[in-house]
């Protein structure tokens, strides 16, 4: 009896580790590169940012995004250059803080998540390419002392 009342109890046990298995991962990049390349990040093992609670730090190299990226945690620059070089409209990140470094936006932005864009030191770069004007659609916060 008690060998299986212990066993029962077990299962859950067991779901949730492997609930925390697919637990979130912070990326920060170690290398110039493409974000859905597993070489960009500093994890080593042929993955990249593409899961609801991961997070991603660029804070010394330059990312280019060249797909729909999310659903996602906090994107965060704090150095190098974080290149979103594609028309986002896919879930995106949760919300995007721009720390250091510099954020450019190349093309049209409109994230499924409606992140905040929250400007707090480095440079935002807006460029619209000739065949479309560049657009964000979400909301965005510039913290006081900064420059918009
Ligand atoms: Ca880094
Ligand atoms: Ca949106």
């Amino acid at each position: 009896m008690r060998r299986g009342a212990l066993r029962l109890m077990a299962a859950p046990a067991v779901v949730l580790l492997l609930a925390a298995g697919a637990a979130a991962v912070d990326y920060d990049d170690r290398a110039n590169g493409n974000w859905d390349a597993g070489a960009t990040w500093e994890t080593n093992d042929g993955t990249y940012p593409d899961g609801t609670d991961d997070t991603a730090t660029v804070d010394g190299h330059n990312v280019t995004v060249t797909h729909n990226i999310g659903p996602l945690g906090t994107v965060t620059v704090a150095g190098g250059t974080l290149k979103v070089g594609l028309d986002q409209t896919g879930a995106g990140p949760s919300a995007v803080a721009a720390t250091g470094g510099t954020l450019r936006l190349e093309r049209a932005v409109d994230w499924d998540n409606d992140p905040t864009l929250t400007l707090d030191g480095g440079t935002l770069y807006v460029y619209g390419f000739s065949s479309g004007a560049m657009r964000w659609d979400d909301p965005v916060r510039v913290a006081s002392e900064s420059t918009l």
